[in-house]
């Protein structure tokens, strides 16, 4: 395969798609991004982000300008063609791969003998098989050993995706074995980390394992905050003493998991295996609960205020984003803004504006509030001393102070 004319269909032009294809871009391929939202077309073949992602918009910038990148709502003839679009939930926690089919679909007037496809979403196990090469072997009209499929499923974190979608190991797997080599053979053209074959669903219950171990690792962080909070042992000193054994490597509790992935993804594999995941269940209900558990102890702190003022400080789902998706500081915050008796200051440095709510700096927010909490571990709360909060009621989910 050489770079210089394979062409590159990306579907779905989101966090993982269009740093994907951008990315791809500048590597030299002749990258089409496709995605249904005609905003976000024009966006991008304008040389504009509708995402936050640091040092994207330099990147898309750079491919679009040099002709390597273009967005369009519909997919065309490629060699290689990437699907990277939403796998969401629905309220019974079941997962709803419509996105994948209609993209998988949407390929099948351009697709030709020789082409490679690969899903890069996160999906259940079983997934590139029954869905994306079922849907491409039944309904494309050509001979079905041409086509090679792959998963190959993205692994980037959101805030370091530019870094981690070049250095990151990847984890490779294919229908059959042509399919993993060919797979193996594209990805290796760009990327740094080490490149390793397996089979399709190897490679996808990979990735749901991936997120499943931190989901895990968090709930018993989680849980030993709670345990310690009634115990009256600092959290962070115990896990900091624990983590100096040579095999214990405990992460850090905090208000809540919140995001599109850690959250979501072990449901995929609840969802398939309800009698057989106890352990990932359970670990799902300690981190759902912890917000709940936040919301609750400072209602018992309030309630020695006939008005108190309540100083938030985080609303991001982590640490130095802006991303506001699925986090449990602003399912808090929220909580608190809908009793009149209390007065709710905000501060998120990441954020110029919120619709719901007045972001003040976070001295003021500091000096007003009878009650302050942290929320998120943002960089500057860092800074923060215990005597600037002196006198103040603190609540630190995130052990700042
Ligand atoms: N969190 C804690 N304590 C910790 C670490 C995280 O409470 O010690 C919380 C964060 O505050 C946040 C949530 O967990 O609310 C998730 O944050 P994260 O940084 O752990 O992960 P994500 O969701 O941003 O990205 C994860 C990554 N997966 C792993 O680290 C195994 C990333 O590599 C994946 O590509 C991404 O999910 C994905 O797209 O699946």
């Amino acid at each position: 395969m050489s770079v210089i004319n394979t062409k590159i269909c990306v579907i779905g032009l989101g966090y993982i798609g269009l740093p994907t294809a951008s990315f791809l871009g500048t590597k030299g391929f002749d990258v089409l991004g496709v995605d249904i939202s005609q905003t976000v077309v024009n966006t991008i073949n304008q040389g504009g982000i509708h995402i936050v992602e640091p040092d994207l918009d330099i990147l898309v910038k750079s491919a679009v300008n040099s002709g390597k990148l273009h967005a369009a709502q519909q997919p065309d003839v490629a060699d290689v063609f990437i699907i990277a679009v939403p796998t969401p939930f629905n309220d019974c926690n079941e997962p709803n791969l419509s996105y994948v089919e209609n993209a998988t679909r949407s390929i099948l007037p351009y697709i030709k003998s020789g082409d490679l496809v690969i899903l890069e979403s996160t999906v259940a196990v079983g997934t590139t098989e029954n869905i994306v090469a079922t849907i491409l072997f039944e309904e494309a009209e050509i001979d079905k050993e041409s086509i090679h499929v792959a998963h190959c499923p993205e692994r980037v974190l959101p805030g370091h995706v530019l870094k981690e979608l070049v250095e990151n190991d990847r984890v490779v797997g294919g229908i059959n074995e042509n399919s993993t080599n060919k797979a193996v053979e594209f990805y290796e053209h760009f990327v740094n980390g080490k490149i390793l074959p397996t089979t399709a669903k190897t490679a996808e219950m990979s990735k749901l394992t991936e997120n499943a171990y931190r989901d895990v690792n968090i709930a018993l962080a989680n849980e030993l905050s709670m345990i310690c909070d009634t115990e009256k042992i600092n959290v962070w000193e115990l896990i900091h003493l624990a983590n100096h054994h040579p095999r214990v490597n405990i992460l850090n509790p905090g208000a809540g998991v919140g995001g599109h992935c850690i959250a979501v993804d072990p449901w995929f594999i609840i969802s398939s295996n309800p009698d057989k995941s106890r352990l990932l269940q359970a670990a799902r209900e300690v981190n759902d609960y912890k917000p709940k558990w936040v919301i609750e102890k400072i209602k018992g702190k309030a309630n020695k205020f006939k008005h108190p003022i309540i100083g938030f400080l985080g609303l991001a789902f982590k640490a130095d984003i802006d991303d506001l998706r699925e986090s449990p500081a602003l399912d808090i915050v929220n909580t608190f803004m809908s009793c009149p008796e209390w007065l709710v200051l905000v501060n998120e440095p990441n954020l110029m504006e919120h619709r719901d709510f007045d972001l003040l700096p976070v001295h003021e927010v500091i000096e007003r509030a009878d009650i302050i909490v942290i929320l998120v571990d943002h960089k500057p709360y860092k800074k923060l001393k215990a005597m600037d909060l002196k006198e103040k009621i603190v609540i630190d989910t995130r052990g700042i102070v």
